[in-house]
């Protein structure tokens, strides 16, 4: 019987997120994808701040570190120099929708050819747990110890109902919590990966995900509060024009 590769290859080393944490399971997703398009040697990511910074060390492909939510600016810059290569940023929410806000809709009001993906795991993970755009209203972090009011701190950022407004090639939203979830993000994640290698333009995939952490619940917990509590607000499946199809 043939050996069965488990692993991608391009994941080269052990990765050092905390246990249970939502980046491991997507970036394997990423790492999947990516070698099943054959784009291993071919792409060049961008990561900026938080926790995503942490996979370059185990995840062989050719990174950028661009600071403080400039990823999508520095990924625009890429792209138009390197038409051959494939380009993405891995961005959290703190960095691509809060930090970051005007480079992810810059890039996606010019429909770049270049494909996003979001962890939202509602707070910034690796600075302890601050609150962020997507923060759920009632949800309690380190600035927010009350929880989250709408009076006080706006609204959470669903980046679908803006980017919605712009000519954009794919958008959906996907999560983790099953199998299902699972299959179906990977999918979401295959179908930005084409939409640039079409050449249709801007795509983002936004991921639903723990950060057990900074959520100080253990994995399974954390499962049940995306289902119970993140869902019902970050609608998941894909979109057009800021609906799911
Ligand atoms: C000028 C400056 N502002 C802020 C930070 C701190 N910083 C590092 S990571 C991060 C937020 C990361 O949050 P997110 O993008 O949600 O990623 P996560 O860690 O949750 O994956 C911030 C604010 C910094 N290092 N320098
Ligand atoms: S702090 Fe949160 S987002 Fe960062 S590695 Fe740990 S669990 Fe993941």
């Amino acid at each position: 019987m043939g050996k069965t590769r488990i692993t991608p290859k391009v994941l080269h080393d052990e990765h050092k997120f905390c246990a249970g944490c939502g980046h491991g399971t997507v970036f394997r997703m990423v790492a999947e994808v990516l070698e099943e398009k054959g784009l291993d040697s071919k792409a060049i990511g961008i990561v900026a701040v938080g926790c995503s910074g942490i996979m370059v060390d185990s995840f062989g492909i050719d990174w950028i570190q661009a600071q403080h939510g400039r990823a999508a600016a520095v990924a625009t810059g890429v792209k138009r120099v390197r038409d051959d290569n494939f380009v993405l940023t891995y961005q959290g929410d703190g960095d691509a929708l809060c930090i970051g806000i005007a480079e992810t809709l810059n890039a996606a009001i010019r429909n770049e050819n270049i494909t996003t993906i979001v962890l939202n795991n509602g707070v910034f993970g690796m600075t302890g747990g601050q609150m962020s755009s997507t923060t759920l209203i009632g949800q309690k972090t380190k600035t927010s110890t009350k929880g989250r009011s709408a009076e006080l701190h706006g609204q959470p950022l669903d980046i679908f109902n803006l980017l919605k407004n712009f000519n954009v090639a794919y958008l959906a939203r996907g999560t983790i919590t099953n199998f299902k979830e699972i299959n179906k993000t990977k999918n979401y994640i295959r179908k930005a990966v084409e939409a640039q290698l079409n050449n249709k333009g801007y795509s983002m995939v936004e991921i639903v995900a723990p950060c057990p952490t900074n959520w100080k619940l253990d994995p399974v917990k954390c499962m049940k509060k995306i289902e119970d509590e993140f869902i019902p607000y970050y609608k998941l499946g894909e979109f057009t024009n800021g609906e799911v199809i």
